[in-house]
Formats: C-alpha cells, structure tokens, sequence
C-alpha cells in the first residue's frame, strides 16, 4: 500500500460517523488516506508526535475534526507548515457551535481552514485536500473536474 498522502485525525471514536465522510470521498479520488484518534486534551503526546512527524511521514494534507472544546485543529497547525483542513464535529450540548466558535477564531499567525458543521464540513474537507493535491498533479486535477462537472449535471432545473 501506497504511504498516505492525507491524514485525518479526530479527537474521539465518537467523531468517526462523521470524520468518515473525508475518507470516503478521498479514496474516491484514489488518493492515499490514513484515519487515526488524536486527541488535543486526552493524548497530548501522541498529537505532539503525530503533527511533529506528519511531514517527513509524507503527509502532505492534514484533516483534522474535533468537537466541543474542539482544539486539535489548530494545535496541529501550530507544529506543523502542511495545510490543516478543521472540522467541527456537531456536539450533544450546543449543536457543533461550540466546536465551530473553538476551531475558527484562531490567533494571527497560525492558519487553519475551518469547513462547516458536522457531516457538509468533513465531506468538504474531503474535497478540499483533493483540490490541494490536485495543484501539482494533472491526473488528479482531470477527475476533480470531471467530478463537479458530473455533480453540476446532476441538478435539475425543474422544481419537481
Ligand atoms: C472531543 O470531544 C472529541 O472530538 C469529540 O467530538 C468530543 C466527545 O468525545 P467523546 O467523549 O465522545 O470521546 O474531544
């Protein structure tokens, strides 16, 4: 098997019904993906080292999706130069806001590309890394085309 290109990490299991939706649509592409459990708050450690080592491991995306007090994205952006695509996981208590508002606000200096709540947000992310790996590689750029112009196809214009 190919090393991965794209990792997606998130904070908890829990996130995985939801995180699953950027795997899928990036294997879709036949891009390389690797999934794991990261977490800012219960695995310090193993963040440090998973972000530390993300660039030399060959990774050249990183997915990154979190709820609550959602702060893996941005430390991932902190410890690392290789794009972090957030999304905010939707929580029990106050519906992914929480997640959204901790993710989205970061300080100057440390970029992080927030995508929508929930279930839209990590299908984007998905789509996002496939753009950023598309920049340099033409086979890849042609399908991402063909996708959306497929997706355009796809609606109709009458209401019913
Ligand atoms: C965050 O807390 C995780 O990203 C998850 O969205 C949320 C709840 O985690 P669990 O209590 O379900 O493990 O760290």
């Amino acid at each position: 098997m190919s090393k991965a290109k794209v990792a997606v990490v998130m904070g908890s299991r829990s996130d995985w019904p939801t995180m699953k939706l950027a795997v899928e649509l990036i294997e879709e592409f036949g891009v390389s993906v690797e999934a794991k459990v990261v977490s800012a708050h219960r695995t310090p450690e193993r963040l440090c080292e998973f972000a530390t080592q993300a660039k030399d491991n060959g990774i050249q995306v990183i997915i990154a999706g979190a709820g609550g007090a959602a702060h893996l994205p941005g430390m991932v952006a902190s410890m690392t130069t290789l794009p972090v695509v957030a999304v905010p996981v939707m929580s029990k208590a106050l519906n992914g806001v929480d997640s959204l508002l901790s993710i989205v606000q970061m300080p100057k200096g440390v970029a992080v590309a927030t995508q929508a709540i929930g279930e839209p947000g990590a299908f984007n992310a998905g789509l996002m890394a496939v753009q950023i790996l598309a920049l340099s590689d033409p086979e890849l750029a042609k399908a991402l085309q063909a996708w959306k112009d497929r997706q355009t196809d796809s609606v109709p214009v009458e209401v019913e």
